[in-house]
């Protein structure tokens, strides 16, 4: 927030196939789910995006739940701990905690400590012959990385593991300083990506963009994208993309 007598500028932007939004910018909401916690709805419909997520900030001791018929969800604990309960089982999590609830299980958190979560909800896609996957629960740091494109100081981690059962992929990119991605990619894929550590540029559409920490970037189909890490820290961001599914018409 700038003083009154400050002028006011931003690096939020929302261009044809992206926007790029900084933390500082958006209001809270208050969603029936999550009453007690502070929610910024990073992206949803009414971007384009064919999916939701929520950055939920929880007060210690605060509840949410969730389980919709046909809607995954996919949680990660940004930071703080929180006890996760999928139908009768029930897990703690801690930062860099995940799960992914297949459509129709239901789900409660409940901060143990004040506690940062990212919660992604997609309507699952059936694939003939495919059985629906089970509840998933694991921790980043259990989770090998592997160098991209032979590059050891761009390494990707996939958090659900890419096989049919699971349409959505949650993946982490840590880049050293000075590494980026190999060229600019465009796809069919959709992205929702959180800048969980460190700074770099994006290259988005058509122009690099400084991005940093705590900022959210929306990427619709086949918008082109890079990145280049700056530093001086490591960058590290976690990205929904959609999977495994052949293109409906
Ligand atoms: O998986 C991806 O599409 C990834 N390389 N995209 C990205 O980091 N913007
Ligand atoms: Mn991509």
């Amino acid at each position: 927030m700038r003083q009154q007598n400050q002028l006011l500028t931003s690096r939020a932007r929302v261009g044809a196939r992206y926007a790029l939004f900084p933390l500082e910018g958006y209001p809270l909401s208050r969603v029936p789910l999550w009453p007690d916690a502070q929610v910024r709805v990073l992206a949803g419909p009414a971007l384009g995006a064919k999916f939701v997520e929520y950055l939920i900030d929880l007060p210690p001791g605060a509840q949410g739940r969730g389980g919709e018929a046909e809607i995954e969800t996919f949680l990660y604990v940004v930071s703080g701990e929180v006890a996760l309960t999928i139908e009768k089982a029930g897990h703690a999590l801690a930062a860099g905690g995940f799960a992914l609830v297949p459509p129709g299980a239901s789900f409660a958190v409940k901060a143990t400590t004040a506690a940062q979560l990212l919660l992604v909800r997609k309507r699952y896609e059936i694939a003939p012959g495919i059985e629906p996957f089970a509840p998933l629960v694991g921790q980043q740091d259990s989770v090998a990385g592997t160098a991209f494109n032979n590059d050891a100081g761009a390494q990707l981690q996939l958090l659900i593991p890419d096989e049919l059962p699971y349409d959505m992929a949650m993946n982490i990119f840590t880049f050293q300083p000075g590494h980026s991605l190999p060229y600019v990619e465009t796809h069919i894929m959709e992205h929702g990506l959180y800048v969980l550590a460190g700074k770099g540029l994006y290259y988005l559409e058509d122009r690099w963009m400084e991005v940093e920490a705590s900022d959210f970037i929306y990427m619709a189909p086949f918008c082109p994208q890079s990145y280049y890490a700056t530093g001086p820290v490591a960058t590290k961001y976690l990205y929904y993309k959609d999977v495994n599914r052949e293109i409906t018409l």
